[in-house]
């Protein structure tokens, strides 16, 4: 073997199994809702020779020779992620949304510090102060809960947490909540307690990026988010904020306060991925994914499944399955036998460990992009509905899986030669 043979004569085995899961993304239903499908462009530049460069440091600020082009394509998506969000200071260097939340913490908080975020089983994420994660060890944490009537966030009761606990830190931003949320009520608050102000939008940053979401720029200390969700780019992270100064201490606390090397060639594919998202064409597709998401949520309503908060503003369906007596865990497995894939999630108040939970979480964004139409998210809910209400028929499941092969051959994904 030579570093010129193709990775089938390199390594059979590898591309074998990326075969295989090329044909597995082709021909299952992929609801979960923090996936996407990347486009041949963005992955072009991920699989490229910037894999080898090594760039520590900034542009222009670099501990290695050699980064001219490099520099040029780092400059570049920081450029577009600040024009994108509308941004005076963006880093594209974090390799994932916790990563990025990390360095967030290590510029802004002392071990000891008091964090507020969102309680992980009502749609917090594990980095907004999680015990079993370095925010929920390193930081005293407090957390906030939806409104057990609503399932909305209720900003007065957010308000007296805030005022009780008085966090340096209050996390807005959530990884399980289909509402939009009041940024400049998030803001307001913490000026109260004198706390900074993270969203991290992770999920709903391509919904920001094209004005379908309100915008935590103008409003927050620091905006955090991955590339691969909603905004459909390669899987990583990226920092951004109104304030230049604040910036120069997160860029610091990235490289070398928690990440070595940035990896140029993910960079390279967050910059096309925000070229794509400026494009008028992204909105439409951003558009799409919240109508899909609705008539995904009332199909499956209709059908006597109950969705948290009773709809949805974005990409993300929760059903609450104890409206059919049924545990996450369950539906999970259920779905999964007609080449459905989604994830078992918690909701509100639920009276299930995380390992089995109450709750199905959808999201629209992956199948929007094969071109699913509202009619196929009308399909979809049905599909799942005659799964979920009769799990024990056989004939209905070998049905379903019929449908959903006829749906992905009617909405393929990538071409075969990838
Ligand atoms: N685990 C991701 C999600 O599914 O929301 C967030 O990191």
């Amino acid at each position: 073997m030579t570093i010129k043979s193709s990775l089938l004569e390199c390594d059979p085995s590898v591309a074998k199994l990326i075969k295989n899961e090329l044909s597995r993304q082709e021909n299952h239903l992929e609801l979960i809702a923090s996936e996407n499908f990347a486009s041949n462009a963005v992955m072009a530049a991920q699989g490229s020779v910037l894999t080898n460069k090594y760039a520590e440091g900034l542009p222009k600020k670099r501990y290695y020779g050699g980064c001219e082009y490099i520099d040029e394509i780092e400059n570049l998506a920081i450029e577009r992620a600040k024009k994108l969000f509308s941004a005076n200071w963006a880093n594209v260097q974090p390799h994932s949304g916790a990563q990025a939340n990390f360095a967030v913490f290590l510029s802004l908080l002392k071990p000891g510090d008091t964090i507020m975020g969102m309680d992980l089983s009502h749609g917090g994420h594990l980095t907004h102060g999680s015990p079993v994660n370095v925010s929920g060890k390193w930081f005293k944490t407090c957390h906030y809960e939806v409104d057990k009537q609503t399932e909305r966030l209720n900003m007065d009761e957010i308000r007296k947490k805030a005022i009780e606990n008085k966090p340096k830190l209050i996390i807005c931003g959530f990884s399980a909540y289909p509402r939009q949320i009041d940024f400049q009520a998030f803001r307001s608050i913490a000026d109260e307690v004198n706390s900074f102000l993270l969203a991290d939008i992770a999920h709903i940053a391509g919904l920001v990026a094209t004005g379908l979401h309100p915008n935590p720029i103008p409003y927050c200390d620091v905006v955090t988010t991955t590339t691969h969700k909603t905004l459909r780019g390669p899987r990583g992270g990226l920092i951004l904020s109104k304030d230049e100064e604040l910036g120069k201490k997160l860029d610091k606390a990235v490289f070398p306060g928690t990440q070595g090397g940035p990896l140029e060639h993910v960079i390279a594919a967050k910059a096309v991925a925000f070229k794509e998202a400026s494009e008028s064409e992204f909105k439409i597709y951003c558009q799409r994914v919240i109508s899909n998401a609705q008539v995904l949520a009332k199909q499956l309503q209709k059908r006597g499944i109950s969705i948290v908060s009773k709809g949805t503003d974005n990409h993300i369906v929760l059903l609450d399955l104890r409206s059919i007596g049924m545990t996450g865990k369950t539906a999970d497995q259920l779905v999964s036998d007609i080449n459905i894939t989604a994830n078992k999630n918690t909701v509100p108040f639920d009276p299930e460990s995380p390992f089995v939970t109450s709750g199905l979480r959808l999201g629209s964004a992956a199948l929007t992009t094969r071109g699913f139409n509202e009619k196929a998210f009308e399909d979809v809910g049905n599909i799942i509905s005659d799964r979920l209400l009769n799990p024990k028929n056989e004939e209905i499941k070998e049905q379903s899986i019929k449908k959903v092969s006829e749906l992905c051959k009617k909405f393929p994904l990538y071409s075969e030669n990838i």
